[in-house]
């Protein structure tokens, strides 16, 4: 990466507590990514991304920004980056994935908090990560307890706007789901100054589409016998889709589409015959949390699918772009996101059930992990559920929870090794 620090010092990062940061990702991500045998040779785009998430990535959006843009920042896959390019501005996911970021969040908020919560946190008042600090506004929701009372403690730090996301699938849920990307769509309009209309959220449909559909084909092939790409590789690029230009995104994803269909003709794959293939469902893995993934095809078996929000949540289901008014494109905007989206925070949740047993046939997995990040109540308790139609399915399942810490990665390993040697 080249030197960013006179960037990093108008974005009044705190720069001796960055390096810190800086020094840590490298070898974390050689040990992790680099070392890995048989990838994909044009991973290295996503190589590159990653050294230079806090460097040629940031100057892109301040330049942006320059030009009188705003960027807006979201936790959440409910936020709809849809609504904010078609406002002419960029969506960037606040990742939230490192065990750097916790202790700053203890500071201000309960050690019993999930760590993507604390993190959260933690980035923006430690003044440590340039997308907190570019950012012209953050869209929270209120999906679980932890984020909606630590949204109240960001916004004394950062301009906030949160969304009141409903909890239950009912006919009074959708009303107020629509009325709330509307009051988005407004607070958008007013922080932009620009109109959102049916030709610009036309367009904007269109690009996330094609975000989605070059995710889901890059996917689709891990179903097959020849897994040609890690699941470690397959969620990196999930991760990134949350950061990166759609559009150049896009294209780097089809490149890498077709080399792992050429990968797959001639049998090319990072695991022997006969690896166990393993689903993960549950909470989100941001970036850089690759530690479930790394320990899991550590055993060398691969991770063949994601049912969570850096996976098949995100990708899975377009918006139908055909109406040409604004409010049936609007409809269908909201619509996409509640129908498909099966978050523990609803109530009841019977969709994920059904999309973990339909992706567990799909992508012919031999066994599945639910896990859940640490004090995530919504996930953990809805393990029980999981558990339950997972055996009248016949399906083996492994829960786990854990966090960013890597002191229970030993442990860890010792229970997945021990899970995959009862597969058959
Ligand atoms: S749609 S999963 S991205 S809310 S892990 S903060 S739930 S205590 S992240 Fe999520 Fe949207 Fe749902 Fe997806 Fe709370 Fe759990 Fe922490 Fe969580």
């Amino acid at each position: 990466m080249a030197d960013y620090h006179g960037m990093w010092k108008e974005l009044n990062i705190d720069l001796k507590t960055h390096d810190l940061l800086c020094d840590a990702l490298p070898p974390l991500y050689e040990g992790i990514y680099l070392d890995q045998g048989n990838r994909p040779e044009t991973m290295d785009y996503f190589n590159m991304v990653v050294a230079e998430v806090h460097g040629a990535r940031i100057k892109e959006l301040m330049d942006f920004k320059a030009k009188g843009n705003k960027v807006v920042g979201a936790f959440c896959i409910y936020v709809p980056e849809e609504l904010v390019l078609a406002a002419g501005s960029q969506l960037v996911g606040l990742c939230a994935g490192s065990e750097f970021w916790v202790p700053p969040g203890e500071k201000v908020l309960p050690r019993n908090t999930c760590p993507l919560v604390k993190a959260g946190v933690g980035a923006r008042i430690s003044r440590t990560c340039p997308y907190f600090q570019s950012v012209d506004l953050i869209v929270g929701e209120n999906t679980c307890d932890g984020k909606k009372k630590a949204w109240e403690i960001l916004a004394e730090e950062a301009p906030m706007y949160v969304m009141d996301i409903p909890n239950v699938k009912s006919r009074s849920g959708m009303a107020l789901w629509k009325s709330e990307v509307k009051s988005l769509s407004e607070k958008l309009e007013k922080l932009t100054g620009k109109t959102i209309t049916s030709s610009n959220l036309k367009e904007a449909i269109e690009k996330v589409n094609a975000k989605r559909i070059a995710l889901q084909k890059l996917n689709d092939l891990r179903k097959g016998d020849v897994v040609p790409i890690s699941g470690k590789d397959a969620l990196l690029v999930s991760e990134i889709a949350f950061y990166d230009d759609v559009d150049r995104f896009v294209e780097k994803v089809q490149v890498l589409t077709d080399e792992c269909v050429e990968r797959v003709q001639k049998g090319e794959t990072p695991f022997n015959p006969g690896a166990k293939r393993i689903m993960v469902t549950g909470s989100p893995l941001v970036l850089p949390n690759w530690k479930l993934h790394h320990l899991v095809e550590s055993t060398g078996n691969p991770v063949v699918v994601e049912e969570n929000c850096t996976g098949t949540r995100y990708y899975e289901q377009t918006v139908d772009g055909s109406p040409s008014d604004l409010g049936g494109l609007m409809d269908n905007l909201a619509s996409r996101y509640i129908e498909n989206i099966h978050c523990a925070c609803f109530t009841p949740n019977d969709g994920r059930l059904d999309d973990i047993v339909r992706l567990a046939k799909e992508y012919r997995v031999d066994g599945i992990i639910d896990y859940s990040l640490s004090f995530c109540t919504t996930y953990l308790t809805e393990g029980t559920k999981v558990r339950d139609r997972l055996k009248q399915e016949g399906i083996p399942v492994l829960s786990l929870e854990t966090g960013y810490e890597s002191g229970d990665e030993g442990q860890l390993k010792t229970r997945i090794e021990a899970f995959i040697e009862t597969l058959e």
